[in-house]
């Protein structure tokens, strides 16, 4: 049922992306930077914001829902009818790779997003020394994620690198799964 209503939203062009990530990671700055709007008056999100992206043809309603630890148990209240899920990564944040691996595993295992497609926004790769993709890949575990057909993608939301690379994929992603050209 839900991929029936998956294939007729995609049919309107029209996909749910849910962006999570620990907070700091930089989601809202990314949401701001696609969209082309003023990055510098990103305030943490408390609750959660949705924008609407027109990206080749597709309107991609992403949900930015904040990350603090004592919200993250709301995440699941998000989840419904979820396309792709984005999981931002901050590159520079070493201390709580852990922490971030635990969170992603978690979300994982979650039922209702047993069909989304997963992109890493590995972000803030525009501070030297942060981390490569090779450290977050294993880091995370990426490589033993068997579950959702996933794709790390190293990015800025300051500089705006990379970004439509990692959103491209997601569209292609959730068009390739459902057979639809
Ligand atoms: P969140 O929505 O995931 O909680 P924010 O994160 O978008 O609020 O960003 C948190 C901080 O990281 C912000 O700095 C923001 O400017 C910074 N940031 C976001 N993306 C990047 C990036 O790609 N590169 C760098 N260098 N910084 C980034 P402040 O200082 O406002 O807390």
């Amino acid at each position: 049922m839900l991929s029936i209503l998956r294939k007729a939203r995609l049919k309107d062009k029209e996909m749910r992306i849910l962006m999570l990530g620990l907070d700091n990671a930089g989601k809202t700055t990314i949401v701001k930077r696609v969209m082309n709007e003023d990055i510098s008056t990103v305030s943490p999100t408390l609750g959660f914001i949705i924008k609407t992206i027109d990206f080749q043809g597709y309107k991609l309603n992403i949900w930015d829902v904040g990350g603090q630890k004592t919200i993250r148990s709301y995440w699941k209240n998000y989840f419904e009818k979820t396309d792709a899920l984005i999981w931002v990564v901050d590159a520079t944040d070493r201390l709580r790779v852990d922490d971030c691996r635990v969170e992603l595993r978690g979300l994982l295992l979650e039922e209702r997003l047993a069909g989304a497609s997963l992109l890493v926004f590995l972000n803030k790769t525009d501070v030297a020394g942060c981390m490569t993709e090779e450290e977050i890949k294993q880091g995370l575990e990426l490589d033993r994620i068997m579950t959702h057909r996933w794709m790390i993608v190293p990015c800025s939301a300051v500089t705006g690198s990379n970004l439509d690379k990692g959103l491209g994929w997601v569209v292609q992603d959730a068009r390739d799964r459902l057979f639809l050209y």
